[in-house]
């Protein structure tokens, strides 16, 4: 039996838990179709999902369709979650895109198919809701056509839209439109097509258009585009035909060399921990010893797989399948084990843009406030637990204003602790402005360790990240030298001058040790050094600061324009020109990631309680007027005492 993981992915509220549920019971392993409104569903399984009626978490189901077992990813929407969504893409072999037929594309529907193009994954266009008044067909195809990508098929028609009595029809053979529609399509990336279509349309067979829409399909050239409703049904046996025919099975050998990657992590009922992985290769087997992660190692103590419809015991995960395996005490979320493909390797979406001190309400409930944290981070790297150095506060980076109540809520439910939060405010980051250099040399005053480190810093592409150099001969350095230098740049660089992380920068090793003079040398002088080094290279660089900006879009009633302008550019915010349609306008624009909040509290009292907001991150910009500093935390290796001891010496 072929394995397909299928993602379902959409813009929050588009329907992915309803369309997963009914998925599910149209594949007979449920046989009441639950309720996202009554919190009945089978993937939105968190109390505090039920109950706010939104996914905070990706869920794992599975069903099978005639030869395909499907391990289906149920996604959040929300953009306070997209760290799930991330976590997940690496280990997808396709994807279902829903969109709303009622509010089609949405800002975070182009944020994720932008980046589903970008990785080249499968996906076929799920047009959900079609039930709905208000539910549109030729509108919502424009919409995508213009706002998502050009190279989509209709896959049928709809009828009846915006009434319960809503269906779809797929297309066939005697369809002399579709079959044109499609012929032009896949000629764009076929030649031998294009020709033998040109030559004589008789010539080539419906069957092989067939043929060759799932192989471009597959390669993520085309998106076939579905229409239908979860609530009612309608379109969703086509839906799952589609899923068979088009999207391409899992590969990868069960016989082959283990690997694989870990995507989520839980805490099971005992406060054991769960690791779910995705096999790219060969097979793993209960008792197994699992290298991962550097030099790390544990023994797989219990393993289950995902087989129509939930998680079975199993003694072993093969190359394709999804599994959860216990007894890996220090695996995290991201670790890749053996030679797995990490596809999604970088950071797909933007990081969170927001931070906040978390304070608990009984004081003495510091210390576990600690822990509880260390275990949201462990399911949740991205909320960057730290501590800071003076005050002993722990701050955690977040998305939005949800997630943090999210955080709130958990925090209590879970582990018993009430907390607060100190206002939040926006994370920047640092940019090198120009070039910066510094050496210290072994045996030299005052450099009181053994090691040499020479380093450059210069900026960088945008978005370009963090790149190391060797400009001394590989063999001049040992390697473990080289990596104790190259982490600890890369720990240093987190907290830059004004205690951003700075980033889009190459940092150049010049200088080593020379190891004949300095045999006594070791990796913890070189961690040592390095962060001096590096600081007083930074220093003459120079860095200037950058703070998060959203794009937003607001469909608000035209009348309200007058009021909300003035608030927009109070907020910072920076729109273009109104798109006014009757009654009703939308404004697009870029607005600073920390006004975000203040303009979604305002919104409901400029607009009637009608303007709808939606953003997503777009990009950093140059601060105007006072530049914000951060509090350092223990993250940076500046502050160990041995380094405020040296640092002292030195002045
Ligand atoms: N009329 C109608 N309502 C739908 C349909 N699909 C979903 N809904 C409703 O839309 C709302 C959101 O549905 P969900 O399935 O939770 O949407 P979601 O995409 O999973 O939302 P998040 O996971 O929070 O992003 C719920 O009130 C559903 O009942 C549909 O096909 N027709
Ligand atoms: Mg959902």
């Amino acid at each position: 039996m072929r394995t397909l993981n299928l993602g379902i992915l959409a813009h929050v509220d588009a329907g992915k838990t309803s369309l997963t549920e009914r998925l599910l019971y149209a594949a007979g392993v449920i046989d009441e179709i639950g309720s996202v409104d009554d919190g009945s569903t089978q993937t939105d399984s968190l109390a505090l999902e039920r109950r706010r009626g939104i996914t905070i978490k990706s869920a794992v189901v599975s069903f099978v369709i005639d030869d395909v077992s499907v391990n289906l990813i149920d996604t959040p929407g929300h953009p306070d979650f997209i760290a799930e969504v991330e976590r997940v893409l690496s280990v997808l072999d396709g994807v279902v895109l829903v969109i709303s037929a009622v509010e089609g594309v949405q800002t975070q529907t182009r944020v994720l198919m932008r980046t589903l193009q970008r990785l080249h994954i499968p996906t076929l266009i799920f047009v959900n809701k079609i039930d709905r008044a208000g539910g549109q067909y030729e509108r919502v195809l424009q919409s995508v056509s213009e706002k998502l990508t050009p190279a989509i098929i209709p896959m049928g028609s709809a009828r009846d839209l915006g009434t319960r009595g809503s269906d779809f029809t797929t297309y066939g053979a005697a369809d002399v439109a579709f079959t044109a529609r499609l012929a032009d399509l896949l000629a764009d990336h076929d030649d031998a097509l294009l020709a033998a279509y040109v030559d004589d349309e008789t010539t080539v067979s419906y069957r092989q258009l067939r043929g060759e829409l799932a192989a471009q399909t597959r390669r993520a050239l085309v998106h076939p585009v579905f229409f239908g409703s979860a609530i009612t049904g309608a379109g969703v046996d086509s839906l799952i035909a589609g899923i068979n025919e088009l999207l391409p099975a899992a590969e990868g050998d069960v016989d082959g060399p283990v690997s694989g990657t870990v995507f989520k992590v839980e805490r099971g009922p005992a406060g054991e921990k769960i690791a779910y992985v995705r096999m790219f290769s060969g097979t793993l087997r209960t008792r197994d010893r699992l290298k991962f992660r550097r030099d790390n190692e544990g023994k797989v103590t219990a393993i289950s797989v995902f087989d129509r419809g939930s998680a079975v015991q199993r003694a072993s995960v093969a190359a394709g399948q999804i599994g959860k395996l216990w007894g890996l005490g220090d695996i995290q979320i991201g670790d890749p084990f053996g030679m797995a493909r990490t596809i999604s390797e970088g950071r797909q979406f933007a990081p969170p843009t927001l931070e906040t001190v978390v304070v608990p309400r009984r004081p003495a409930d510091k210390g576990e406030l600690h822990v509880a944290l260390e275990q949201l981070a462990e399911q949740d790297p991205l909320i960057n637990l730290r501590q800071d150095d003076i005050h002993q506060e722990l701050f955690v980076s977040l998305y939005g204003e949800v997630q943090k109540e999210v955080i709130q809520e958990t925090l209590a439910n879970d582990f018993n602790i009430d907390v607060e939060f100190r206002e939040t405010t926006t994370i920047c980051i640092e940019r090198p402005i120009g070039t910066g250099a510094a050496v210290e040399t072994a045996g030299k005053a005052p450099n009181p360790f053994v090691a040499t480190v020479g380093l450059r810093i210069e900026p960088a592409p945008i978005n370009s990240g963090v790149e190391l150099r060797l400009e001394i001969e590989l063999g001049s350095i040992l390697l473990a030298f080289r990596k104790a230098v190259e982490d600890t740049v890369h720990e240093t660089l987190r907290q830059g001058l004004n205690g951003w992380q700075v980033t889009d920068c190459t940092v150049t090793m010049t200088h080593s040790v020379r190891l004949r003079m300095f045999p006594s040398s070791t990796a913890a002088d070189h961690r040592n050094l390095t962060p001096l080094v590096l600081m007083s290279a930074l220093k003459q660089a120079g860095t200037m600061v950058y703070e998060p900006i959203h794009r937003f879009h607001l469909e608000v009633p035209t009348d309200t324009l007058g009021p909300l302008l003035p608030v927009l550019a109070r907020l910072h915010g920076v729109p273009q020109t109104p798109a006014v349609r009757g009654s009703w306008c939308t404004l697009e624009g870029e607005i600073p990631a920390a006004r975000v909040h203040e303009l979604q509290q305002q919104l409901p009292a400029l607009t009637r309680g009608e303007g709808v907001l939606e953003y997503a991150f777009d990009s950093y910009q140059a601060v105007r007027g006072t530049i914000p500093t951060r509090p350092r935390t223990d993250h940076n290796p500046l502050n160990r005492k041995e380094y405020l001891l040296h640092v002292m010496r030195r002045v």
